[in-house]
């Protein structure tokens, strides 16, 4: 319990109009969160999985109209719609706060409310920020309790005075209808009002609704910054570590890269990867003036399917013991799971994501999946075998480079280096990526994802590039040299042109490399792209040609994706209207002149 009287009377409000049976606040202490799974458990709400093979774990179904992010009902609710600017959806504060209040009036009648303390980032860090989530869920607690730290040591480091900030956090199952489904942030009242969701980023509001949407927002107000991007430490076989930090959309490949394994003989020089964060980074100035990374979460909600031995072996360590695993598939012959991509035997007597007791095999076979294709893990991070030694640093770690990346079969070449800071901006803002299962709606359209956060900017992006403008001229030239990388080109029949995963290690490198100026490159239009002899392509199943292939900028194509009249970055600029700043519209005539 706290003695912070603004705790206490916006507590006392929650509960005024939630109406609440029973309100009770979460200590940190392993016994209450105990008692809580067995309460889970006893209701149904989770299944124990098995206790030896998965200790501690457990599986939670949530309802079939309630597995992703719902874009369309995130709101940004600034007192001006110029600030929510024109790619967030948009209503003015007092309208919204006025038809949340009808909804959550009386919405946790006979529920229990749970009170959630919780730090982004390591209790006492500089940089770390407190938030307080109410939820009527057991589940969110626990996922909370694993993604973040919660307890009586956050209510410490709050402490009484009634000045001090912390992000008000509300969350209502209620009856989960997506009709009434709304997931809205007040960036100006440092507030999230979640209702009708029980799912994932819906709900675990430290995730994207904290850490990315107001922590923007903070962020810009405060001259740091809030990004979707996962952190990694590179070792060289001298023992060096140098920190990179890559956003990319979503179900793009964050937690992949974040836990790679690097190719055997690069591993028997003697590199390693250490993971800081799997999708989140807050960036703050040093006090040497270098850019500085910590990840504001504890845990990995990461996505089930594909995650195999092969290709993440460290995430799938991670998920070992005390995970809660969602929506994927059962395995009831050993009350285990499992997952599409895990390995190649589907559980015969399997019960799917939705609940259905299948012969796995055949389901598939008739074109179903087991799991569901956004199904989930929630890890605690210190299960992951390559964590770093500085995931706990309160200080975070220094940024050498910041990759961006899309999934695009065709345009993005495997890497390229943007020219310096204003033009990395400007590659981070023309991103593109083909939609994932991570949000509700169409798979597989190519949408705009400026530097991966279309969907978690908490102001206007326009406003958002000014401010890494801003950021890059206070680094000066200690800012991170900015890239640009796509390992999911395809060939004319859909195949992957790159082996990706652990082989992305070879890509690395040569980022590293161009950050230390060891080696050259070619400049082209979009900026500069490896000479084909600097990747390392030792035992891949690949010709020096066909790398060159995947390195080679087609500027008629690229023309096209400038001048695209629905989809074109030109067309997608000019929305932003007057917010756009010069610099962007300057890079932009750069880059049209140098394809022409
Ligand atoms: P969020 O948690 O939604 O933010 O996703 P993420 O960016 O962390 O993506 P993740 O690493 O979970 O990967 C998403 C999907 O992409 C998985 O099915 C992976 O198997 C697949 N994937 C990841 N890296 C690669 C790669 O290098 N090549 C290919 N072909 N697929 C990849
Ligand atoms: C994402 O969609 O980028 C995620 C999953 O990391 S969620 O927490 O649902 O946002
Ligand atoms: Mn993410």
């Amino acid at each position: 319990m706290t003695k912070n009287a603004t705790v206490l009377a916006w507590l006392d409000e929650m509960v005024a109009m939630c109406k609440p049976a029973k309100v009770t606040w979460i200590t940190g202490d392993e016994a209450q969160l105990e008692k809580l799974r067995e309460e889970a458990v006893a209701t149904g709400e989770m299944i124990k999985l098995n206790e030896e093979k998965l200790p501690g774990c457990y599986y939670h179904r949530t309802a079939v109209n309630d597995v992703a992010r719902v874009e369309d009902r995130t709101f940004i609710c600034t007192p001006t719609e110029v600030e929510a600017g024109p790619i967030n959806n948009w209503m003015a504060p007092d309208e919204m706060y006025a038809k949340l209040t009808a909804l959550y009036t009386g919405s946790m009648e006979g529920r229990e409310m749970y009170v959630i303390p919780y730090s982004m980032g390591p209790v006492g860090s500089p940089f770390s920020k407190i938030g307080i989530e109410l939820t009527d869920s057991i589940y969110v607690v626990l996922n909370m309790a694993i993604m973040t730290r919660v307890g009586n040591a956050v209510l410490n480091a709050l402490g009484d005075d009634p000045d001090a900030e912390f992000v008000k956090c509300l969350h209502a199952k209620k009856d989960v209808n997506p009709e009434e489904r709304y997931i809205v942030q007040f960036p100006q009242d440092n507030t999230i009002w979640s209702i009708n969701s029980a799912y994932g980023g819906n709900v675990l509001l430290g995730k994207k609704c904290f850490a990315l949407r107001i922590a923007s927002y903070l962020g810009r107000n405060q001259g740091w910054m809030a990004e979707h991007m996962l952190i990694l430490g590179l070792e060289n076989p001298q023992g060096e570590v140098k920190y990179i930090c890559a956003a990319f959309p979503s179900a793009c490949g964050k937690t992949n890269l974040a836990m790679l394994i690097p190719p055997e003989y690069l591993r028997e020089k003697g590199y390693k990867v250490w993971t800081v964060g799997d999708d989140i980074s807050w960036l703050n100035i040093g006090p040497d003036g270098r850019l500085y990374a910590i990840n504001p979460e504890a845990g990995f909600f990461g996505v089930a399917p594909g995650t195999s031995p092969k290709t993440n072996f460290n995430a799938l360590e991670s998920t070992k013991r005390g995970t809660i695993f969602t929506n994927v598939a059962i395995n009831n012959a050993d009350n285990t799971v499992w997952w599409e991509g895990l390995d190649k035997n589907p559980p015969v007597d399997a019960t799917e994501w939705t609940g259905k007791k299948v012969n796995g095999p055949a389901y598939i076979a008739e074109g179903n999946n087991l799991a569901h294709p956004n199904s989930r893990f929630t890890a605690p991070a210190v299960n992951c075998p390559c964590i770093s030694p500085e995931f706990e640093n309160p200080q975070g770690v220094p940024v050498s480079a910041i990759v961006f990346g899309g999934r695009r079969a065709k345009c993005a070449p495997l890497v390229y280096q943007s020219r310096d800071w204003q033009h990395g901006t400007f590659v981070g803002a023309i991103m593109a990526s083909e939609t994932t299962a991570a949000a509700a709606g169409a798979v597989g359209v190519v949408r705009r994802d400026p530097m991966a956060m279309k969907p978690f900017v908490g102001y206007n992006m326009a406003q958002y590039w000014g401010h890494w403008l801003e950021m890059g001229k206070k680094l000066g030239d200690k800012a991170p040299k900015i890239f640009h990388v796509n390992w999911f080109r395809k060939d004319d029949d859909g195949n992957f042109l790159w082996p990706g995963f652990g082989d992305n290690m070879r890509v690395l490198l040569w980022i590293l490399d161009r950050c230390d100026g060891k080696v050259d490159a070619d400049e082209v239009a979009i900026g500069y792209v490896p000479k084909a002899e600097d990747i390392d392509i030792t035992g891949l199943d690949m010709t020096k040609d066909q790398l060159k292939d995947l390195l080679t900028v087609d500027n008629a194509e690229w023309l096209k994706d400038v001048e695209d009249p629905q989809t074109g970055i030109k067309q997608y600029f000019a929305q932003f209207g007057d917010q756009l700043p010069t610099e962007m519209a300057q890079e932009l005539d750069k880059l049209i002149s140098n394809l022409k």
